[in-house]
């Protein structure tokens, strides 16, 4: 907790308090902040599609209302993602809002160690923007950061960033997108000169070879998976995954590469197509850069070498050459194989330049295309004002900052002329003494970020750390000062935007427990209390905010600008990005948008580039010591990141094992002498973990699979990092196990 020097006290600014009666008759009153109101705009008895708050997919679901308040949820048949399909936790999405442990009052913990007491709204803004402007008062601009997510709707994502970085005056801020889909984000950027996922959910149904890799879709993105289902072409279906995933038995055909040997693969996979000349020359030479380049690179990745670095033979090399030189239409698709790997941009564009070169990319069917994971990571993505400047800018750029402070009628002088730390920079700045005060919302680090115990030190050593969050009971609650109770999906307004670019609608159509506001209300009382409300004069509610990002967006390659309104999304079924006035008309009746069909990327001369580096080690080879490597990653369709919200539900809890454990291969177990379901205990430089072992083939010798969704898996993770994306290696360390 922070305790202010004598001294100190007189320079901190006041705080401005709300004026007129106390906040928190204000919050009650209707009309102003929405606290206990019944959701507006909903005929009370009536059925309203709203976007899944889960994964990335974002499929439709039909919540069925009664006096405007939600009893239940069908998927919906008429959404153009899901076709009437959901997956377990949508069909449970309901259940997690009612849960005990949700947050209903702001609360304070006086001193370290003692219990978290309730405060009314007041308390908590002044006590709030006390302690962060004295942290800033005392040790600089530096001092104060945010992490935030890929799961709040895209206007609070771009209020959050705003308020904090042009109304605060806080210089860092990061979210758990870095821990998900930083890499292809700098992959895309560098590439194609923009953060552009080109495909449309209809390439998995019209492509004839699907080439999945470092991608569990059958567990991570069920209703992705169902869409191949409905393939009518009977495709090949390529999984590229070290384990024998759910998805890789579905396949046609599995390619069980060595953890983390994806980039030689690749690059040796590029070596067969280009010497048997099954590329497609025309499109390289009038759509791409750097080809010769590219191809002089990869002609020392032999078919030999690669057998030997990946595990798969050369002729298994060159039938996966040939399957793809075979395909008309084939799609590239990648997740978190890939992402959370020590040279994961490299190897998203490994990916990236075989659609290049075969000429697979702009039609139908086809693509180099990043799967995103959470429900609105593609919103965060373009505003969360982290790495890019609202709407996909650059803050570097003179002319984007004049852009986006015209367009919020702000002064320029107020936006950072650089972009964030990162999240592990904001994470070593707390022990460097940098960073003395975080605020953390809709993320929980305490669980899902790499070396789990540092992190938690690290929350320690601050001498504030807010966390807002919808329960009262998560791992990193646990080391907060002050926790700020929020709404959750489905008890607010706003959009989020799906894997595929489209923009879909999220409704208030619950109401949250006791005190909690939307995240979005939070920040307004935030710029009230903290006296820059006037800056945000115009946020008055997410629609307004919304116009405020189509206007944003206006000449990006993201343009929205043709969007006038929520019900305009809702008429549509979603709207995928661009969408530019002059692209509105006939839109509810073919709504489907691919990126790259005229062949013109963003860079300034319209071609994609080849990039490429020499592959290099991974951080932590296994030894003696530590003779395993450790993958992790989803367990079940059921669990979600660190189970915040579906362990409040019965069923999904009944359809996933209670407790932690790890998968090893039958062969590992015998020589070990570890019995089924026997505890084990996995060990790493960092921790030991005790599990249950679960002994299956779908891993092979050598190697480990823990699911994230424990508290204690991250114990054992270590921080390494992708150069130019700084996401961490999350499927990579090496470990033991021991009886
Ligand atoms: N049920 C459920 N669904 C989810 C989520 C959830 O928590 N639960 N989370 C969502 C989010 S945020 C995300 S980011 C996505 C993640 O979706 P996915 O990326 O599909 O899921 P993961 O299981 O993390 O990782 C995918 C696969 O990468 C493989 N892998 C590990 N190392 C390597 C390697 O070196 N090379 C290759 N080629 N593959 C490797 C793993 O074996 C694993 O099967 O899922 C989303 N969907
Ligand atoms: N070992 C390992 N670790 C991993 C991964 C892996 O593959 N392996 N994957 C990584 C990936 S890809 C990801 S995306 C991260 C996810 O990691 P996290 O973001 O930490 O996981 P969540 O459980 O989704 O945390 C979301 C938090 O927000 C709260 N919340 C939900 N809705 C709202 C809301 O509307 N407002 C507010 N204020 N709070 C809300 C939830 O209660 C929860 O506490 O985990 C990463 N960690
Ligand atoms: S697949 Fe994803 S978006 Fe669809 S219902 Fe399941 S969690 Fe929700
Ligand atoms: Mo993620």
């Amino acid at each position: 907790m922070l305790t202010l020097p004598k001294q100190l006290q007189k320079v901190v600014p006041p705080i401005r308090q709300w004026e007129g009666p106390k906040t928190a008759e204000l919050l009650r009153s209707p009309g102003k902040f929405g606290l206990g109101q019944v959701p507006a705009n909903l005929v009370p008895d009536s059925t309203t599609n709203v976007v899944c708050g889960f994964c990335s997919t974002g499929c439709g679901l039909n919540v069925h209302l009664k006096d405007g308040q939600a009893v239940s949820l069908t998927p919906s048949t008429q959404y153009p993602v899901n076709m009437g399909m959901a997956c377990p936790k949508g069909w449970e999405a309901l259940t997690p809002l009612e849960a005990s442990d949700r947050a209903t009052t702001p609360m304070i913990r006086r001193k370290r160690g003692g219990d978290l007491e309730a405060v009314d709204w007041d308390e908590a803004m002044i006590q709030f923007c006390e302690k962060l402007k004295m942290v800033q008062e005392a040790h600089g601009p530096e001092s104060v950061a945010f992490l935030s997510t890929g799961q709040i709707v895209t206007e609070e994502m771009a209020f959050l960033g705003a308020l904090t970085k042009f109304g605060m005056g806080i210089l860092h801020g990061d979210g758990n997108t870095r821990q998900c889909m930083a890499t292809a984000v700098a992959a895309y950027k560098q590439s194609f000169g923009f953060d552009a996922p080109p495909y449309t959910y209809q390439d998995f149904e019209e492509s004839d070879t699907i080439v999945l890799v470092g991608s569990n879709l059958c567990i991570a993105h069920p209703i992705m998976w169902q869409r191949i289902e409905r393939n009518q072409h009977n495709p090949e279906i390529i999984v590229i995954d070290p384990r024998k995933t759910e998805t890789a038995v579905a396949a046609t055909q599995h390619y069980p590469i060595a953890p983390k040997s994806d980039l030689v693969f690749f690059y040796g996979l590029a070596n067969v197509l280009i010497s048997k000349g099954w590329v497609d020359d025309s499109y390289i030479a009038e759509h791409t850069n750097d080809f010769d380049a590219f191809r002089e690179h990869i002609s020392k990745f032999t078919p030999e070498m690669v057998s030997k670095e990946s595990g798969i033979s050369e002729e298994q090399l060159l039938h996966l050459a040939k399957t793809i030189h075979q395909g008309k239409r084939v799609s590239f698709w990648w997740t978190m194989g890939v992402n959370q790997g020590h040279e994961g941009t490299r190897t998203a564009q490994a990916l990236i330049n075989l659609a290049l070169m075969t000429g697979n990319i702009g039609r139908p069917g086809t693509g180099a295309n990043s799967i995103t994971g959470q429900c609105n990571a593609m919103g965060s993505r373009l505003f969360s004002n982290t790495t890019n400047l609202l709407g996909g800018h650059d803050f570097a750029n003179p002319q984007h900052r004049q852009k986006v402070a015209d367009i919020l009628e702000i002064d320029e002088s107020c936006i950072p002329t650089q972009a964030s730390w990162a999240y592990d920079q904001i994470i070593d700045g707390i022990f460097e003494g940098k960073i003395k005060a975080l605020w953390v919302i809709a993320t929980n680090g305490a669980h899902s970020w790499i070396h789990q115990d540092r992190f938690k030190q690290a929350m320690e050593k601050l001498d504030f750390l807010v966390v807002q969050d919808m329960y009262s009971m998560t791992e990193t609650v646990a080391h907060a000062d002050l926790l700020l109770p929020a709404a959750a999906w489905a008890e607010k307004d706003g959009v989020f935007i799906n894997s595929e670019r489209r923009i879909g609608p999220v409704k208030k159509v619950a109401i949250a427990p006791g005190q909690a506001l939307s995240d979005f209300n939070i920040f307004r009382l935030v710029a009230r209390y903290w006296g820059c409300d006037d800056m945000f004069r115009r946020w008055t509610n997410p629609e307004n905010a919304f116009k405020l990002m189509a206007s944003l967006s206006e000449g990006q390659p993201c343009d929205f600008s043709g969007i006038n309104d929520y019900r305009m999304i809702d008429d549509c079924g979603g709207i995928q990005w661009p969408c530019p006035p002059d692209e509105v008309e006939g839109l509810e009746n073919d709504n489907e948008r691919r990126l790259f069909s005229d062949g013109k990327f963003f860079h300034p001369d319209q071609k994609a580039k080849f990039l490429f580096s020499e592959p290099t080690p991974v951080a932590e080879p296994t030894d003696d010591e530590f003779p395993f490597v450790l993958l992790t990653g989803r367990g079940s369709s059921a669990q979600w990141h660190t189970e915040t919200r579906t362990k409040k539900s019965e069923v999904l809890r009944k359809l996933h094992p209670a407790e932690i454990y790890v998968e090893i291969n039958p062969k590992d177990a015998q020589r070990l002498k570890i019995e089924p379901n026997s505890k084990i205990v996995v060990k790493s430089r960092r921790a030991e973990v005790e599990v249950t072992a679960s002994v299956t083939p779908s891993v092979y010798p050598g190697q480990l699979f823990m699911p994230m969704h424990y508290a204690k898996m991250n114990k054992l993770t270590m921080g390494s990092f992708d150069p130019y994306s700084r996401q961490p290696s999350y499927k990579f360390c090496a470990v033991n196990v021991c009886l």
